[in-house]
């Protein structure tokens, strides 16, 4: 089996465990589905611009999160059997809201293996060692719980190795790679130590999430849909509360750029909680929740310049400020294309649609989901940049392999394909 299909069961077997595990999931994914349908019909021409409609159908991203360097390059070694590599940096903590992680993505890098699947995790790791929001002692048994928990069973890591390695597995090995890998994503029920998880709570929920229980878990799967405002109105009318906004541009009347996400808010699942004296009982945990996002032109650096500048501004501001055709956005260098010969001869401009994500959604889609969100030990402690040791470079050696620019792949993608294609 090769990685592209290892990959494609890995997301189609994460999603019926999700769907088993958070019903409100399989709604979403069902009126994604219908939305995605409707769209097509009705605008049979354009609908497949930014990936044909089976590939959206299937499109997932899912979100994890882990509790040290060593936790991270597990995951890095279990994701890159899968064809998985990290891309992006994003450092949540300093977002408006701070969470104490930092990020990366994992997902296939080239276009030949986005088409064919383009499944990505967004992982996040816990920062413990900034002196940011825990202090010394704290940090100090973090680490120690963290260290003495195993995420990846050896034989899940080995047959990831092993996949990485030669590109794919025999048949037999490749079902029990996927077993394995999703059974290390799914909600544990071993108890949780209630005093550990609130003390940890009491710093972030997130950090509770991440180091207050034994495993690592899944906590959202995004399908992709083409029209996200009518998604966000049919689930309001099946009675799904949904966050109060979608993250990222406004709807407007030009094309559809970068990212575009809404979420409902995560529910409580029972939980067991064991205390001090040993006694078991059952309490809610709010961790797990949906997720939906709409995909559009990857931007190049002038591009997405131009678009943090307007990020928070309202359609009309876009209307008057950002191009508003294709074509303006490709004369410009605002935005990805690559060209492609038609049947006829003729070469066309086609966008390149975004596959990362964006860090002030993703801050809002933490802070959504948060009871409360943590506030940093002490402002005036902010991280000193010039020495922070969570930096880019400090995730890519942790992991012992390269974190990639996403711009620089898509500049790769621009330009490969249109000197294939030139005669
Ligand atoms: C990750 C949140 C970020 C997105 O789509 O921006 C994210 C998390 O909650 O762990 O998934
Ligand atoms: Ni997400």
């Amino acid at each position: 089996m090769p990685q592209s299909r290892l990959r494609a069961a890995f997301a189609a077997a994460l999603s019926r465990m999700y769907g088993r595990e958070v019903p409100a999931y399989t709604t979403l994914v069902d009126v994604t589905a219908e939305v995605n349908r409707d769209h097509a019909r009705n605008h049979p021409r354009d609908a497949e611009r930014l990936g044909s409609l089976e590939r959206v159908t299937a499109e997932r991203h899912g979100a994890i999160r882990v509790g040290s360097e060593t936790e991270l390059a597990h995951v890095a070694a279990v994701f890159a059997g899968f064809g998985m590599y990290p891309v992006g940096y994003y450092d949540l903590r300093t977002a408006s809201t701070p969470i104490p992680v930092v990020s990366t993505a994992f997902r296939p890098t080239s276009p030949a293996e986005l088409a064919r699947n383009p499944f990505r995790v967004f992982t996040s790791m816990l920062t413990t060692g900034d002196g940011r929001f825990f202090d010394a002692d704290l940090a100090r048994r973090v680490r120690r719980f963290v260290a003495a928990r195993r995420l990846f069973p050896d034989e899940l890591l080995a047959l990831a190795h092993r996949a990485d390695r030669e590109a794919g597995l025999p048949d037999a090995d490749s079902r029990r790679f996927v077993e394995l890998a999703t059974a290390a994503f799914a909600l544990s029920r071993e108890p949780i130590d209630r005093g550990w998880y609130r003390e940890l709570e009491a710093v972030s929920p997130v950090a509770a999430d991440i180091a207050g229980v034994t495993s690592t878990h899944i906590n959202h799967l995004t399908p992709r849909v083409l029209d996200i405002d009518e998604l966000y109105r049919r689930m309001t009318d099946r009675g799904i509360a949904m966050i109060d906004r979608i993250q990222g541009p406004p709807r407007w009347a030009g094309p559809d750029v970068l990212l575009r996400q809404t979420s409902f808010r995560a529910l409580a699942e029972p939980r067991a909680f064991r205390d001090a004296d040993g006694t078991v009982s059952e309490g809610p945990v709010r961790v797990r929740f949906g997720e939906v996002e709409a995909r559009g032109i990857a931007l190049t650096p002038r591009g997405r310049a131009r678009y943090d500048a307007l990020a928070d501004s309202p359609a009309e501001t876009w209307e008057h400020e950002f191009p508003s055709t294709e074509r303006e956005l490709d004369e410009q260098g605002l935005a990805y294309f690559e060209s492609v010969r038609d049947a006829d001869g003729a070469v066309r401009r086609v966008p390149i649609v975004y596959e990362d994500f964006l860090p002030a959604s993703a801050a809002g889609i933490f802070r959504s989901n948060l009871d409360d969100p943590a506030a940093p030990r002490d402002d005036r402690d902010s991280p000193d940049t010039a020495r922070d040791r969570y930096t880019a470079e400090h995730l890519a050696g942790a992991i012992d392999r390269p974190v990639h620019d996403p711009f620089t792949l898509y500049d790769q993608q621009s330009r490969t394909r249109s000197e294939r294609i030139t005669p």
